[in-house]
């Protein structure tokens, strides 16, 4: 019996794809999403043809919401299933560029295969190649490899079996997760050769759960047994890990406190006594309130944005020791952490056995008390039939119609401040907050993706309208694809936060809300006709009740349910936060400008000395 199989290089791409396996023995690889240009289609396009029924391929809009759509499948699936995203060479291919830079700062899994030129030259240039004066090897694509934690250029058909298990190695490995990129020449997609039949036999990718060294290990326990007040930052690796229950555990027995970062969120329930939320810049006092007393930080699976450190001003306690448990050996010892390299889980049980005994000292009990009567008023706030909406009681109307198996999502806008300060998650996975890229354009694909990985959570999608006119074609997918879930679409005419921003640093407002720029007619979008055309239901209210009766009839629609709401641009939630580092001018003539510059040196001063 032959012992090879001769297949065009798409044919074994697929072939192979459809035979790697997570540990619950799923198929990694849940799908492919397509856009099909002359780089792809006769390649790939035939093979995945040929593997339809096993491996469904989706046909998007725009390759960067494509894979938008892939990556937050894999993050509501805790990485352990992704999806792959094709496009034609040139325009498709740098479409996806965004989406890779997203991935991978978010460390997430999603496996990018751009057309690539022909490596024969045949057609030299062939449509749409951009060409290099000084160096014949470079592509459109290169623009991937900074952006990319894997990149390849398949320019013969044998290249896959080195390519694909390095690239499924890179998908699956907990600290080098994020995007792959598979250049995949044009030509060398149809070509034939004779594969080992070996290269198709099923292959379980099993989470590899590292265990801590025993000296970092000892290290970490004596700095948190001498610690009185220490707290937990929790981010993202704990959902990824699967290491709730046991941060849970562990807090209670050692009665650490814990504070979750944008993408930790909802490790705890809200309500967990343990729980003191939300941490920075979008924080609440009763986190950032004790991080900034803390003698010891461990954060667990953060990466430690600035967001999340108030750019190190939150955390500059000159007291402080701070450990950090992390899979990846980079975020473990960033700004002289001492490092505990482990899976999270793994890892927070090792640590707990060695804390046998330990136990902090408690944190006041009245914090998230004072904390939610304050903030419970701007959600619970009646509405005044003379004044627009805040986003705030937008927020509120959406908590008190959510239940226990609603997903809230959102991106960028003034929302992931909003929903990371006020939103009270029940449990682990009700909140997805894309804000290590914070890329506007996410949010509607986004929320389709979520759906599909878990079809039955009620997804509910926040975005502001500068968010939706950056990217809302998915939504004709969604419909087409009969994929339901909710969009409540803040619109405030414009961008809203950066409005509030650049007012926070002495700016004039110019150029954020539609009204503020160049313009002759005044902007009037119409956003629920817009998603009506797309093939959503949608309904445009006037009130926060009028939402409230919206959002409730949101289980009866099939497809996309859009709901529209004029907000006031001005208010956010004054509470909380911490400072965040924007540089702001040396030199202006305005006099709002010098004095936030001196605000601004004086606190990087603080930050700097302590
Ligand atoms: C792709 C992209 N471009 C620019 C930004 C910078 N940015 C962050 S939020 C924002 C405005 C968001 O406006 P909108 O969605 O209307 O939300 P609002 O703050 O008005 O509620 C901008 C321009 C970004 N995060 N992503
Ligand atoms: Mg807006």
């Amino acid at each position: 019996m032959s012992k090879t199989i001769r297949l065009t290089a798409a044919q074994a791409l697929v072939r192979y794809l459809g035979a790697q396996m997570n540990e619950n023995g799923e198929p990694f690889i849940a799908g492919v999403w397509a856009i099909f240009g002359h780089g792809n289609v006769a390649g790939l396009g035939e093979a995945l043809h040929g593997v339809r029924d096993s491996l469904p391929t989706y046909r998007g809009h725009n390759e960067q919401t494509m894979a938008h759509c892939a990556i937050a499948y894999a993050k509501q699936m805790r990485r352990s299933r992704a999806m792959a995203v094709t496009s034609s060479i040139g325009p498709g291919a740098t479409n996806m560029v965004t989406a890779a830079a997203l991935a991978h700062v978010n460390r997430l899994p999603v496996l990018l295969l751009p057309g690539d030129v022909f490596a024969s030259r045949g057609p030299d240039p062939v449509l749409q190649q951009t060409e290099d004066f000084t160096d014949g090897t470079v592509s459109a694509n290169d623009c991937f490899r900074p952006v990319s934690r894997y990149f390849d250029r398949i320019t013969r058909p044998e290249h896959l079996l080195t390519a694909l298990p390095r690239a499924f190695r890179t998908m699956t490995d907990p600290a080098d997760c994020g995007p792959v990129t598979l250049g995949f020449c044009q030509d060398v997609q149809a070509e034939a050769y004779d594969y080992p039949l070996s290269f198709f036999e099923p292959c379980i990718w099993h989470q590899r759960r590292i265990r801590p060294d025993a000296g970092e290990l000892a290290r970490a326990a004596d700095a948190i047994r001498s610690a009185k007040r220490p707290i937990i930052v929790a981010g993202g690796g704990v959902h990824y890990s699967g290491a709730t229950d046991a941060l849970q555990a562990f807090a209670e027995t050692h009665s650490i406190p814990v504070a979750e970062t944008q993408a930790g969120k909802s490790v705890l329930a809200w309500d967990h006594p343990l729980n003191l939320g939300p941490v920075g810049v979008t924080g609440g006092e009763p986190a950032n309130t004790v991080c900034a007393e803390a003698d010891l930080i461990l954060g667990i699976g953060t990466r430690f944005q600035d967001f999340t450190t108030g750019s190190w001003g939150l955390f500059s306690n000159p007291e402080r020791k701070m450990v950090c448990l992390n899979t990846a050996a980079y975020d473990a010892a960033k700004h002289g952490a001492m490092p505990l390299l482990a899976d999270a889980r793994v890892g927070i049980e090792e640590l707990g056995a060695a804390l046998q005994g330990y136990r902090a000292d408690p944190v006041p009990d009245t914090l998230k008390a004072e904390w939610f009567a304050k903030v419970d008023a701007l959600t619970h706030a009646p509405g005044d039939a003379n004044a627009l909406p805040t986003d705030m009681q937008v927020v509120g109307a959406v908590q008190r119609a959510a239940h226990d198996d609603t997903v809230v999502m959102c991106a960028a806008g003034t929302m992931p401040g909003e929903l990371h300060k006020l939103w009270k998650a029940p449990r682990p996975g009700a909140y997805h907050m894309e804000y290590g890229f914070s890329c506007m354009g996410y949010e509607i694909a986004g929320a389709m993706g979520i759906k599909m990985a878990q079809p039955d959570r009620d997804v509910i999608c926040f975005t502001g309208d500068g968010t939706y006119m950056m990217a809302n074609s998915e939504m004709a997918t969604a419909a087409m694809m009969g994929v339901s879930f909710t969009v409540v679409i803040t619109d405030n005419r414009g961008f809203g936060c950066i409005n509030r921003l650049q007012m926070g640093t002495g700016g004039a407002e110019f150029n954020n809300l539609l009204d503020h720029a160049v313009h002759e007619m005044p902007s009037a979008i119409d956003f629920a006709a817009h998603a009506a055309a797309m093939g959503a239901t949608s309904v445009k209210v006037g009130s926060i009740a009028e939402l409230e009766e919206a959002l409730a009839k949101r289980a009866e629609v099939k497809g996309p349910y859009v709901i529209v709401i004029d907000t006031d641009p001005y208010p956010s939630t004054e509470y909380g936060g911490t400072w965040w580092e924007v540089a702001v001018p040396e030199v202006s003539t305005r006099p709002a400008v010098n004095e936030k510059r001196a605000a601004y040196e004086a606190a990087i001063k603080e930050r700097n000395t302590k």
